[in-house]
């Protein structure tokens, strides 16, 4: 076996990730523990003032309540909520954290993030619920707070952490290894904290060739909290509701600022506006498609409709937009040039702040948005509890709030005892973005503490024995591609080994085209599921052959490894509901319609983590207390 050091960490309570999600608990952790005596630690795969989905920052803030202003009430957003979802949210969780997400906004702004202001003084809002902010350095500015309440000692940083330690139906710890040194680690705790964000390259993208790799949201979130939370025996919900972007071409460049800034159109080839022109379309899928604001996935579908019956490629109509803010000055030239110069800056901005390849791209094609509209494309398919789709663990909601049957005595614990979620990692609890997901990191950090000390878990031990088998189990890829890499002359074609790019290929081409991706106009059926299903189980089989050449590749395999729960979780659960509730986001050929009678309900399920069988069942939709 690879001659790594063993390190072992003790705390109370783990945080795993270092995302927003993280940093909210890790802020709120550090005050409950300081009062309690208690050690909390936090392990990243990457560094925390770049790691997650904020690394390059973000141009909005998108979850504001303004419950302070009086502008909206939690329950408004509880409303909104469930209507971009089809009917399927729990409205216990959505609360919880829509009443504690203006204080994450307010916090960030006392850190250090600049926030635009009105002339009133009050904040610049994108839209109902949305915030513009400078945010380049968004992610540090959080990332400091957390740094700071944890105290660096307490942060092991480029550790990628591989899975959980249980002690029976308890989660006390995980294992995982460091990307720059040779060392593994097993990190024991009292309580673990898991939000390792979502899961990008699962499906074939859409970018190939010299722009392989490029995506919306962020590669390296590779399904580490599916694969965690499913080892552990957590139950899942709403794994089928994966969300699909509607994105500028080719750099995936997001679409709020200008839809809801800018107010921009999105038309046609042929200058047809898909939202005006197929309004009977949103008949089918009432009462959703008749409510407003009409759910992201069914604006999606209008626009895929046009593009199959070949009116595409659809354009986001900058050019329009920005002339028609711009002409509200025209009267006055010198107040017009002023305004078309500060539009410009807005609109290079809102890319620089946040998806800077899509600035770059602009750059590079001579776009003026100005001058000329941009393409704009339904991405491939991510998995995000924490946007528009909502697939993750399933969690307990607050007792004030939670139905008995959505209560299991602390907030955001997921169905294995001492393991909590939130962010991406949490499912039905859609449209928390970076704001809400640092809410329910601190809704969720602040509750495990309340465990340790309520509960008493005594510190595990875990058995040498234990810990080697891990240990081989993590550093196996590495193994196996020192005993075999000279049987042939290139390393990339072995036949006792199969790296991880490849194997990453293999699994996004069988969901491209067998589980709905771009490929398949985001289609599947109950017979394409479950050829998706067998080809999966032999790719299973192969994952045991992933191979790795170095630290970084080992890495490498272990996301893959992760994305294959994460794609299996989703197959099967599109192949348990038997009708079509999102489309948009996908379209079940053989059950083209929703069927509330039978299907208004979550679909979840959970992964025996011995015998790795899945179990399938339907939970109801309760409103709140
Ligand atoms: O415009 C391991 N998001 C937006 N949110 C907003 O509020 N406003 C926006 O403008 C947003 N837009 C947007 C957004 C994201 C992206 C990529 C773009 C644009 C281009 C969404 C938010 O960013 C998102 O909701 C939150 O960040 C979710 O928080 P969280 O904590 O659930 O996930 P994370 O921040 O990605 O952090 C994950 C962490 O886990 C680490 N990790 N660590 C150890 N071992 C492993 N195996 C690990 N696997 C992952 C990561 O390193 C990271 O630290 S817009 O499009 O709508
Ligand atoms: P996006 O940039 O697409 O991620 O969207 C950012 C925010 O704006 C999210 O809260 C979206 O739900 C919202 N949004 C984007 N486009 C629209 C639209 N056409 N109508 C209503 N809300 C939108």
């Amino acid at each position: 076996m690879a001659n790594f050091e063993t390190v072992q960490v003790e705390t109370d309570l783990l945080i795993l990730g270092g995302g927003m999600a993280s940093c909210g608990a890790a802020v709120e952790a550090a005050y409950w523990a300081k009062k309690n005596g208690l050690k909390v630690t936090l392990v990243d795969k990457a560094a925390v003032d770049r790691s997650g989905a904020v690394a390059m920052g973000l141009s909005a803030i998108n979850q504001y309540v303004g419950l302070k202003e009086g502008d909206n009430t939690v329950d408004d957003y509880v409303n909104y909520v469930k209507q971009d979802l089809m009917g399927v949210a729990r409205d216990d969780l959505v609360a919880s954290i829509a009443r504690h997400v203006d204080g994450s906004v307010h916090l960030f702004e006392k850190w250090g993030l600049p926030i635009w202001k009105a002339e009133d003084g009050g904040y610049v809002h994108e839209g109902r619920w949305q915030l513009m902010i400078n945010g380049e350095s968004y992610k540090v500015i959080v990332a400091e707070a957390a740094k700071n309440h944890l105290g660096t000692e307490n942060i092991y940083e480029r550790v990628f952490i591989v899975g959980p330690v249980m002690d029976g139906d308890k989660c006390v710890g995980a294992y995982g290894f460091s990307v720059r040194e040779e060392k593994f680690y097993i990190f024991k705790a009292r309580a673990v904290f898991c939000a390792m964000g979502g899961a990008v390259h699962v499906f074939k993208p859409r970018s190939s060739g010299e722009g392989l790799g490029r995506a919306w949201y962020p590669p390296w979130n590779s399904g580490s909290s599916t694969y965690f939370t499913l080892k552990a025996g957590a139950e899942q919900t709403c794994q089928e509701v994966r969300f699909i972007p509607v994105r500028f071409k080719d750099a995936y460049g997001p679409v709020g600022a200008w839809f809801l800034l800018f107010k921009s159109r999105a038309t046609n080839a042929f200058g047809g506006e898909y939202m005006v022109e197929r309004r009977d379309e949103l008949e089918n899928w009432k009462p959703y498609g008749l409510a407003k604001p009409i759910p992201a996935n069914l604006r999606n579908w209008l626009g895929m409709l046009d593009i199959m019956e070949g009116k595409g490629p659809i354009y986001m109509r900058t050019e329009e937009a920005l002339q028609k803010i711009a002409d509200e000055y025209k009267d006055d030239p010198k107040a017009h040039k002023k305004k078309v110069k500060e539009l410009e800056a807005e609109a290079w901005e809102d890319f620089l702040d946040m998806t800077i390849s899509q600035a770059i791209l602009w750059a590079a094609s001579d776009v003026q948005p100005e001058e000329k509209s941009s393409e704009i494309a339904a991405a491939e398919p991510y998995f995000i509890g924490s946007h528009s789709g909502a697939s993750g663990a399933w969690v307990s909601g607050p007792e004030d709030l939670a139905p008995p049957e959505y209560f299991w005595g602390y907030e955001n614990m997921t169905t294995v005892k001492g393991l909590f979620a939130a962010g991406d990692a949490t499912g039905a609890s859609s449209h928390k973005f970076s704001s809400g997901s640092h809410a329910e990191g601190r809704i969720a950090g602040k509750a495990a503490i309340r465990y340790i000390v309520n509960e008493n878990p005594a510190m595990p031990t875990v058995d040498d024995a234990t810990i080697e088998a891990l240990k081989a189990k993590a550093l196996k890829p590495l193994d196996l591609f020192e005993e075999h890499k000279d049987f042939t002359s290139q390393t990339d074609v072995n036949p006792n080994y199969i790296l991880p790019k490849m194997y990453m290929f293999r699994l996004q081409k069988l969901m491209d085209e067998y589980a709905g991706g771009v490929g398949a106009q985001f289609t599947t059926s109950k017979v394409l599921c479950e050829r998706a299903l067998e080809l999966l189980e032999l790719l299973k089989e192969d994952s045991d052959h992933l191979a790795a050449s170095s630290l970084h590749e080992l890495m490498r395999c272990w996301e893959n490894y992760h994305r294959t729960y994460q794609a299996e979780a989703h197959v099967r659960t599109m192949l348990f509901r038997e009708e079509t509730r999102w489309p948009g986001y996908y379209f079940r050929a053989d059950f083209p319609k929703i069927d509330n009678d039978n299907w208004l309900c979550f679909v979840n399920c959970t992964m025996d983590p011995e015998t790795e069988e899945w179990t399938m069942l339907k939970r109801d939709i309760l409103p709140m207390k």
